[in-house]
């Protein structure tokens, strides 16, 4: 694991990327070096057979990004991020979305932005396969589909734009545990919605991880739902907490779940006694860590991920790219991205956040 300060965080971002925390200078040429690979081995869902990838970037695009949910503090930065970046190619986006992270919460929502005309729809899909068939009416009619945080099924979008490996998130999440409990006792995941991409692809992994000999002595004794809202987050803790005495930790992947369940902790018996650990943002966690209840928790930078989907949708939208593997493009002040296997594109590793760290950030 890299050295958790400021630098080697920045460090570790601008393998892909240049941190935007004041670290590093912000530019905004959008007219790269960009090269199409030789090959491409996938074809995208809706696109054009050939990139171009001397073609300038589209001025006047019209981006809408639709978030899980509007009111969740770490979508809103993910989304301010891609508005801004889309004044730097000339373009216009917007958030729209609901407010609830339900399965069908978003396909209203698709299909308005689809009678709009939008030049692409950026997307953190509540539901891999709700979203589906209104995502592909909106190809249907040209419009570039970016999946960002949470994947849509995958001929539903010519991207997704991955916040790290979801192998590595998953797998160092237990590590993570594992570490700050002596790789022992009963463990429970308090996750987001059922339904959810992301976390459930997490999952995936961190139960595949448990599986190995050095996790003998750790059991999962279930997986909760705060639905990625933080009344029932909260609710869903105190409950995990009852039902099992002997929970040694929890590990919540969702910035709504690790922060409520941090403040039911905090004012409970539990404080001291349970782990907990997941996915937060640090001015939501940095009380919880001050006063005890939360030792380490990952993340990565919100900001960037969404300045990336609006360049990646930009790019696609000026046909510089397709969703091609191989494909590269400019992603800004990130630097050249290049396309992976299914049309994903990982912004980096996630850092992890403690007390001796976390003043240094703020988001
Ligand atoms: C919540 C959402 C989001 C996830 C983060 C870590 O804000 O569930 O999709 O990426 O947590």
């Amino acid at each position: 694991m890299m050295t958790p300060t400021p630098w080697r965080f920045a460090t570790a971002f601008l393998a892909s990327s240049v941190l935007a925390l004041g670290l590093a200078a912000c530019g905004g040429t959008t007219k790269g070096s960009a090269q199409a690979s030789a090959a491409p081995a996938r074809p995208a869902a809706s696109s054009p057979a050939k990139a171009d990838p001397n073609a300038p970037l589209k001025q006047g695009l019209k981006l809408a990004f639709l978030p899980k949910q509007i009111n969740n503090p770490y979508l809103t930065l993910l989304d301010n991020a891609g508005i801004e970046a889309a004044k730097e190619f000339a373009g216009t986006a917007k958030e729209v979305g609901p407010s609830d992270a339900s399965a069908s919460s978003q396909i209203s929502y698709i299909n308005t932005l689809t009678q709009q005309g939008q030049d692409a729809i950026l997307i953190s899909a509540n539901d891999a396969n709700a979203v589906c068939g209104p995502l592909k009416q909106a190809m249907g009619k040209g419009i570039k589909i970016v999946a960002y945080d949470s994947d849509a099924a995958k001929d539903c979008r010519d991207l997704f734009i991955n916040q790290a490996a979801s192998e590595e998130v998953g797998r160092s999440q237990v590590k993570l545990l594992a570490d700050l409990i002596g790789h022992k006792g009963d463990i429970a995941i308090l996750s987001a919605t059922a339904n959810a991409t992301n976390q459930n692809t997490w999952i995936g992994f961190m139960k595949d991880e448990l599986t190995k000999p050095e996790y003998k002595d750790m059991k999962l004794v279930k997986v909760a739902y705060g639905d990625d809202d933080d009344q029932k987050s909260f609710q869903q803790t105190q409950g995990l907490l009852q039902a099992y005495p002997d929970l040694k930790g929890i590990i919540s992947p969702t910035t709504v779940g690790i922060s409520a369940a941090a403040r039911y902790i905090s004012g409970s018996k539990y404080k001291g006694r349970v782990v907990l650990t997941g996915l937060g943002t640090p001015n939501q966690m940095r009380q919880f860590v001050k006063d005890g209840t939360v030792r380490k928790f990952a993340l990565w930078n919100p900001k960037d991920l969404g300045y990336l989907a609006a360049y990646a949708a930009a790019a696609l939208s000026s046909g510089r790219i397709t969703g091609a593997e191989g494909e590269t493009f400019t992603a800004g002040r990130l630097g050249e991205k290049t396309i992976g296997e299914d049309g994903e594109i990982i912004l980096g590793p996630p850092f992890t956040f403690e007390a001796s760290n976390i003043d240094q950030f703020d988001f």
